[in-house]
């Protein structure tokens, strides 16, 4: 039986934590333990074999943070890896997974990895793990969409085994970076992965509680692997503090919500697995059913599609538009981000990006905008284009599973577009028109979408992943046309099939047009209509949708008719496409350049000090709590500290240099800490003030710091901290200090610093803000 027919005939149990075991055996704290499979294969193998012996079914290789990365020699590792499993699997009925960790960078545009270099990476492991004799690739321990997909892709273009995949969610039932159960579920089953799951991080309690999401949303099995509880330090130390008996009675319910393959993570023995195949292994094995939805999604969340009408903004399209033409030729992506923020306000589901101008080179504009739009928008796009490459490379970067519009039934036109969708996942808008043309009957239009759902088939792509255009043509032109339209809608709606319309067409060569999109709208809907690709500025649209909603009850108390209705107020209807450009506007919607700009128009009217704290600290105390408050995610919080930097560099160079020095400090953003935003105008503060300031940067060590210090002869150091988890580093710089400088004071300040606190870790002063570093200074140096 292979893997893949062992996991759909009865409940699959993995192994459980390696830390545990291999400490106890003489691994060294910082020592890597992919190293033991060459230095200590005997210590690996009995590892892997004591999980046999408590019923691990599937073993993970000890190469979870193999990559060429970390090791010179991973060929070596990896190959020995297999061989230590494959070893301990001996008289076992058991499979070897390929374990695949991330690779310890982020992605970009969070970190500086590019997509296409995370692929390679993990390529370079798979490729030896899968030549090693490794029976599936287990993708791992993953907290950012965009690598858990660059290492599915990776999987798929490298090796033929099956890809289980397990992600890493925080208590509020996300992914470090953002996404929910559904988006990752639509994603990694749109990418063909085999079994999706969770891993690590929570323990089986907190886990319990995201297994229903998994079940409502997964066709594929289900995997849960939890930490023995939830990780605390004690002396230094993490400690876990679910034993085995209680790890595997919540696995029983774990069970029962439906995971089918189960195991451990951190902190979880033998002991852990053993108890818990016997406790679990009589239960009732049930496979997640197949759920047939048409979903996509962004890299927070999924988007449904057949609920209830969804609109899809069509702006982000050169389509008869002089100025967008002319911002592609520019290259001016901001145009482009400001088209995405303003639909994105008008309560759009998806972004439609069209950037198809003969004179650009339209793959690595689709790509830019994308990359671009994904940073700062969290909508799902819709990818629409005719050129294969720039659909191939915009898939392939996309975070998600994107709309694709568009396939039709010409036999070119399917053999382009579905082995990309069937590679990338998607779900795909067929027009029906094919090599004689638009039929001009409604049956003739259901015909042809009949013919290229069935040639989806053939490439593996279901039903539920194609929406139907059955496309809008002028009425002006021919007075039947609306009524095909819609009876092609109505008809296809019948026999379960979704829709898509690109409205406006209807209305060509009319006056008034809006009105009668409007109103073809609305009679699209009550037949049935899916999607609709539409202006949302146009205010006769808008209102057609929220009046189709309340009539049909789908808006509750019709609160959001009633909440659109009051903003109609005159100015609203003047449908502007702005974004907000103002200076905090910008910083909170992540626009780099133009918070440039309108940080040098304030300079104008306002002081550099004004700025900063009346525009820029508010600003980013609002994202910040979005942040907090789960509105907002980390890719979007970057995008605004970047923004906010863009600001701050505009006001710096305003600010006249001061004279001769009156002293030297050093300041720093403390060990683990990234955030220097507010060092960076304590630096600036400091040095109009004519201070001498070696600036150390973020992240910075305590020793570094010291050196520093003394090699410099320095009076004063200020240091920044911003997370309650960055203070003892903060602390373990001033023990050091008063060390080795005993005469050196040390101011400290950031937004989680208090007088308290200050005093508790010896500081010598706390600053509330960049003036009360320049007042202690002062203080210091006379
Ligand atoms: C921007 C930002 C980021 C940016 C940082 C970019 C950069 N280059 O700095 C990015 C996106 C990278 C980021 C990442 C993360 N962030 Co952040 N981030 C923020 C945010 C929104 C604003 C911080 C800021 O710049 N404020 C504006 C500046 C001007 O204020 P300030 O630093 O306090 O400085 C002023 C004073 O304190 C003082 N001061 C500062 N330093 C010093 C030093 C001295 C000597 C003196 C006298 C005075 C002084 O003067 C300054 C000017 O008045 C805050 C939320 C918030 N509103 O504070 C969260 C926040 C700090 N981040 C947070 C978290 C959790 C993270 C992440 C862990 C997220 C994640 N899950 O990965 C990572 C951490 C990465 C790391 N290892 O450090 C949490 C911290 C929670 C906590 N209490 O521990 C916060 C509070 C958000 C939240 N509520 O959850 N973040």
């Amino acid at each position: 039986m292979n893997v893949l027919e062992k996991i759909k005939s009865s409940i699959t149990y993995c192994d459980g934590g390696a830390g545990t075991l291999l400490q106890s055996w003489g691994l060294k704290a910082g020592e890597k333990p992919e190293m033991w499979n060459i230095t200590n294969p005997d210590k690996i193998i009995k590892m892997h074999r004591q999980y046999l012996d408590a019923g691990a079914q599937i073993i993970t290789s000890c190469t979870f943070g193999a990559n060429r990365l970390k090791f010179d020699n991973l060929e070596e590792i990896v190959s020995a890896a297999i061989r230590n499993a494959k070893t301990a699997c001996n008289g076992h009925d058991a499979y070897v997974a390929l374990d695949i960790g991330p690779t310890g960078k982020m992605l970009e545009p969070l970190g500086d990895l590019a997509f296409e270099d995370a692929i390679s990476i993990f390529s370079e492991t798979i490729r030896i793990g899968a030549n090693a004799g490794a029976d599936l690739v287990l993708i791992e321990t993953m907290n950012d969409s965009l690598e858990a997909k660059a290492a599915v892709i990776a999987a798929k273009e490298n090796c033929n085994l099956p890809v289980f995949v397990t992600c890493v969610y925080d208590e509020t039932k996300k992914l470090m970076t953002g996404a929910d159960p559904a988006a990752m579920i639509a994603m990694l089953e749109g990418l063909g992965a085999d079994a999706i799951g969770i891993n690590c991080s929570l323990g089986p309690k907190q886990m319990l509680e995201i297994v229903p999401e998994f079940i409502k949303n997964a066709s594929v099995p289900v995997i849960v692997n939890p930490n023995a509880g939830l990780p605390r330090t004690e002396n230094g130390k993490t400690v876990f503090d679910v034993d085995a008996d209680e790890f595997a009675d919540i696995m029983c319910e774990i069970v029962k919500a439906g995971a089918t393959i189960i195991g451990g993570c951190c902190g979880t023995t033998p002991e852990h697995i053993a108890k818990t195949v016997e406790k679990t292994k009589n239960l009732p094995f049930t496979l997640p059913e197949e759920k047939n939805l048409t979903v996509i999604s962004s890299y927070t969340h999924a988007v449904k599609i057949g609920d209830a009408p969804i609109i899809i903004g069509k702006r982000i399209n050169p389509t008869g538009k002089k100025l967008f033409k002319e911002a592609l030729r520019r290259n001016d992506i901001n145009y482009i981000l400001n088209e995405g923020i303003a639909q994105n306000k008008k309560g759009v589901s998806v972004l439609d990006v069209n950037v198809g101008l003969p004179e650009i080179n339209e793959a690595e504009m689709m790509v830019n905008v994308i990359k671009a739009l994904q940073a700062v928008i969290s909508l799902p796009l819709q990818i629409d284009t005719v050129d294969p490459v720039a659909m191939e490379q915009a898939m392939r970067i996309y975070n998600g599973k994107a709309l694709i519009n568009s396939v039709s039934g010409k036999e070119e036109s399917i053999k382009s577009v579905f082995p990309l969708v069937k590679k990338y996942g998607g779900v795909v808008i067929a027009v029906t028109i094919d090599e004689n043309g638009i039929p001009d009957t409604a049956d003739g239009r259901v015909e042809i979408a009949k013919r290229i759902i069935s040639r989806a088939k053939d490439y593996g792509i279901s039903e539920n992943n194609i929406i139907v255009d059955p496309l809008a043509m002028a009425v002006s032109s021919d007075s039947r046309s609306a009524n095909v339209t819609l009876e092609a809608v109505k008809t296809l709606h019948a026999m379960g099939i979704k829709t898509s319309l690109g409205v406006s067409n209807i209305s060509f060569g009319l006056p008034s047009r809006p009105d009668v999109n409007a109103t073809f709208y609305t009679m699209a809907m009550q037949c049935g209509l899916d999607c609709a690709i539409i202006n949302p500025f146009s205010v006769e649209m808008m209102k057609a949708w929220y009046c189709f909603m309340a009539l049909t009850g789908k808006d509750e108390n019709c609160a959001d008719y009633i909440e659109f209705a009051d903003a109609l107020s005159p100015v609203v209807t003047q449908s502007t496409t702005k974004a907000d450009t103002s200076l905090d506007g910008c910083i909170i919607s992540g626009l780099k350049d133009q918070a440039s700009i309108a940080a040098n128009e304030l300079l104008k009217t306002l002081s550099p000090l004004e700025i900063i704290d009346t525009m820029i600290i508010p600003a980013l105390n609002t994202v910040g709590k979005g942040f907090e408050e789960k509105k907002v995610y980390l890719p979007q919080l970057l995008m605004s500290a970047q923004a906010a930097k863009e600001a701050f560099d505009a006001i710096k160079s305003s600010i006249p240099a001061g004279g001769n020095s009156k002293g030297k400090i050093v300041i720093a953003t403390v060990k683990g800490d990234v955030h220097d935003i507010g060092k960076n105008i304590v630096k600036l503060l400091l040095e109009n003030y004519c201070y001498d300031v070696i600036d150390l940067c973020k992240d910075v060590s305590p020793e570094k710091i010291v050196d520093t210090v003394k090699a410099e002869n320095v009076r004063l150091v200020g240091l920044s901290a911003l997370m309650t988890t960055t203070v003892p580093a903060m602390e373990e710089t001033i023990k050091l200090l008063r060390k080795a400088a005993p005469e050196c004071r040390v101011m400290v300040g950031g937004a989680v610093m208090t007088d308290e606190y200050a005093a508790m870790i010896g500081a010598d002063n706390y600053g509330t803000d960049a003036m009360a570093a320049v007042r202690y200074a002062e203080k210091i140096f006379g």
